[in-house]
């Protein structure tokens, strides 16, 4: 099948979500075509299978916003047109569900059908995509997809609940390539952020308010108060200032290294002892994803889906949101005694097994199947 997948291409959840998921397709035999405004983070372009179309958006003095949707929608249509693609897949509903809605509507003019499958990833729901100035279009872009996927069953209810939607919407989960982590280091490396007798804790995140970077800081102070530990902070965005500010005031500075955004996540987690993610909002949890599979116990808030992914008592554990005492307590019943730790970090790596991506995988093939089918039904040819 031709597949065209339109996805943001920075850090970040969905658009990880969407490179691996067309890396899997790509080697599946698919033509998968990414559109988007730059070459996804993940993606690599060595494989004949795979090809990047860049959407460019002319600067115009008249223009105070510049006009993306159109920009993404003309690409679309181009790229529809000139590589026969079969079907559209796009990922985080704003405003790529709308583009997409817009590039489906002008093919039609010229009696082409293209299904659109939109996968809702979270903040595209329950932040942004809710915001009054946003969820007329939201709506309306969700109800006109021929399919709509969430990442979890969470944040299928908080859809439903937010917004007036009048089609079926499936949980297809987030998924994890364990192969990608199997040819896994020998030698951690752990000297590279340790002293031998410390544990390393590890949070990575795109350090947005959403992710409660100050509790990341406030359960770390409170571990290292009980046992020798380091701190590894991955990612870049607007808390990190206010994470080095707050290291400072609690004078842990010393023991918490910031690292910026990284392509060796898998390096970072093989020394990792315990993830952190304290989220006040999380449709999924991928990070704590990538964490399990490379066998690193998660202690994490409630929030949305996580409890989905990251099993309270067996791969870490879960605490309400802000409950920064509950998770630093939890967090040293893993960390106080090897036993305990060696038993998380082997359920952490079983369970994510639950989400490998030759689960996923047909699941979506599946999808992509019944789509392309419909169009027999819809197309005008
Ligand atoms: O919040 C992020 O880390 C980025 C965001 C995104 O869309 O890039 O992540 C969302 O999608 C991920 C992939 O499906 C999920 O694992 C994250 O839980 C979700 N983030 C939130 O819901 C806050």
């Amino acid at each position: 099948m031709k597949i065209a997948i339109v996805c943001y291409p920075t850090f970040g959840g969905s658009g990880v979500v969407a490179t691996e998921l067309g890396i899997a397709l790509a080697n599946r035999g698919h033509e998968v075509h990414f559109v988007t405004y730059r070459q996804p983070v993940r993606l690599s372009l060595l494989n004949a299978n795979i090809h990047f179309h860049e959407v460019h958006v002319p600067e115009y003095p008249l223009f105070h916003y510049q006009p993306y949707e159109l920009a993404l929608s003309s690409k679309l249509v181009d790229t529809i047109k000139l590589h026969k693609i079969d079907l559209l897949h796009v990922h985080y509903a704003i405003p790529h569900a709308y583009a997409g809605y817009m590039a489906k509507k002008m093919l039609e003019e010229e009696g082409i059908y293209v299904p659109m499958i939109t996968t809702l990833h979270g903040t595209d729901i329950t932040l942004v995509g809710k915001h009054p100035f946003y969820k007329p279009a939201v709506t309306f872009s969700i109800n006109q997809s021929d399919v709509v996927t969430s990442v979890s069953e969470n944040l299928k209810e908080r859809t439903l609940e937010l917004f007036d939607i009048k089609k079926d919407i499936q949980v297809v989960p987030n998924f994890i390539d364990k192969g990608k982590y199997s040819s896994s280091f020998t030698d951690c490396q752990r000297s590279l952020m340790a002293d031998d007798d410390e544990k390393i804790i590890t949070h990575i995140s795109n350090f947005r308010k959403v992710k409660r970077i100050p509790d990341v800081v406030e359960v770390f102070y409170r571990i290292q108060r009980e046992l020798p530990a380091k701190l590894v902070m991955v990612g870049e965005g607007p808390q990190k200032e206010v994470a080095e500010r707050l290291c400072d005031t609690l004078g842990i500075s010393d023991k918490v290294i910031f690292l910026g955004n990284s392509h060796e996540i898998d390096r970072i987690l093989c020394f990792s002892d315990l993830f952190l993610l304290p989220s006040e909002s999380e449709s999924f949890g991928l990070a704590a994803l990538e964490a399990m599979i490379n066998k690193v116990p998660v202690v994490s808030s409630n929030a949305g889906g996580i409890p989905e992914v990251n099993i309270d008592g067996v791969t870490g554990f879960l605490n309400d949101v802000g409950d920064v005492d509950g998770m630093a307590k939890n967090a040293l019943k893993i960390l106080s005694d090897d036993e305990v730790l060696e038993r998380f970090k082997k359920n952490a790596g079983e369970s994510a097994q639950r989400f490998d991506i030759h689960k996923i995988l047909p699941q979506y093939e599946n999808i992509y199947e019944e789509a392309y089918k419909s169009r027999f039904d819809k197309s005008f040819g």
